[in-house]
C-alpha cells in the first residue's frame, strides 16, 4: 500500500483531522484511486479503531475523535468518490426508538456505520415506527438501525419489525437492534434481523445483513 494511504490511515486512527483532510488532498492531487484513499485509508483506519473499541483497547473518546477526522477526510473524498461512482454499501436509516432520548450510543453506531462504508440517515431520537418505514423508503435503504436505553421503550422496537413486515418494504429491509439493556434473546423474540452489542459489532453486523 501507497505511504500516503498509510499516512491516511495512521493520521485517522489518532484523530488528526486536520492532517487526514491535507493528506486526502495530497492523494487525490497525486492521482490516487478515491476507491482506494475510502478503502485503504480512511475505511481501513476506522476498521482498526473499531476493532480495538470491540476489545477495550480504546474507548467511547478515541473513537469520536477518529470519526471526527473520518468526517473531515469524507468532505474531500466525496466529490472525488461521486465522480467515480463509488457506491455506498447500502443506506442505514438509525434512529432513537419512540419514547427514548438517548442518543450518544445511536451516534457512535452511525459514526461507525459511516466508518464502514454505509450511507447513514439518521432519524434522531424519539422515532415513531412509521417514521423509520417512511425514511427506509425515501432512502431506499436495505436497513434499519433501532437503539433503546430504557427496558420501558425497548418493547416499542418489536413495533418497528411489524410495521416493516405489514409495509411494502417486507422482505427487503432489515432491522438491527441494539442499547443497553437489549439482548440477543430480545431480538430472537421480536423477530427482528440482528442484534450488535456495541458500535463497531453494528458494523460488522451491518455489513453481513446488507
Ligand atoms: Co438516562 N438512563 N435516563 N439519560 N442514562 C440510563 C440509560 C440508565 C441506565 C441510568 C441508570 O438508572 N443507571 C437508566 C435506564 C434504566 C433502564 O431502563 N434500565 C436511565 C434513565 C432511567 C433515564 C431517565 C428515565 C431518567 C429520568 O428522567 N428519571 C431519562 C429518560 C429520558 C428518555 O429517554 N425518555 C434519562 C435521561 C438521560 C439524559 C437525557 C440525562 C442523558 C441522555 C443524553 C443523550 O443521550 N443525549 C442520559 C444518560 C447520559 C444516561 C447514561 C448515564 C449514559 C447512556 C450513554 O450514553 N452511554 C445511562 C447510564 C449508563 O449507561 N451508565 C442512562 C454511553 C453509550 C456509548 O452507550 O448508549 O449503551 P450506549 O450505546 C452502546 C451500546 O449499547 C450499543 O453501541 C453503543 C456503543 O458501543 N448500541 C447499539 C446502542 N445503540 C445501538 C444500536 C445498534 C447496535 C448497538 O443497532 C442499531
Amino acid at each position: 500500500m501507497s505511504v500516503l494511504l498509510e499516512q491516511i490511515k495512521e493520521s485517522l486512527m489518532k484523530g488528526k483531522a486536520n492532517d487526514v483532510k491535507a493528506l486526502v488532498q495530497q492523494a487525490l492531487t497525486e492521482n490516487i484511486g478515491a476507491g482506494d484513499i475510502l478503502n485503504k485509508g480512511l475505511l481501513g483506519g476506522m476498521g482498526i479503531i473499531g476493532e480495538r473499541f470491540k476489545k477495550n483497547e480504546v474507548y467511547v473518546p478515541e473513537v469520536l475523535i477518529a470519526a471526527r477526522a473520518m468526517k473531515a477526510g469524507m468532505e474531500v473524498l466525496k466529490p472525488a468518490l461521486a465522480a467515480a461512482k463509488v457506491e455506498p454499501r447500502g443506506v442505514v436509516v438509525i434512529g432513537t426508538i419512540k419514547g427514548d432520548l438517548h442518543d450518544i450510543g445511536k451516534n457512535l453506531v452511525g459514526m461507525m456505520l459511516e466508518g464502514g462504508g454505509f450511507k447513514v440517515v439518521d432519524a434522531g431520537i424519539n422515532v415513531e415506527p412509521s417514521k423509520f418505514i417512511e425514511l427506509a423508503k425515501a432512502n431506499n435503504a436495505t436497513l434499519i438501525g433501532a437503539s433503546a436505553l430504557l427496558t420501558t421503550t425497548m418493547t416499542n422496537m418489536k413495533e418497528v419489525v411489524e410495521a416493516l413486515k405489514k409495509s411494502d418494504l417486507a422482505g427487503k429491509v432489515k432491522v438491527m437492534i441494539g442499547g443497553a439493556p437489549v439482548t440477543q434473546a430480545f431480538c430472537d423474540e421480536i423477530g427482528a434481523h440482528g442484534y450488535a452489542p456495541d458500535a463497531a459489532s453494528a458494523a460488522d453486523l451491518a455489513k453481513k445483513l446488507a
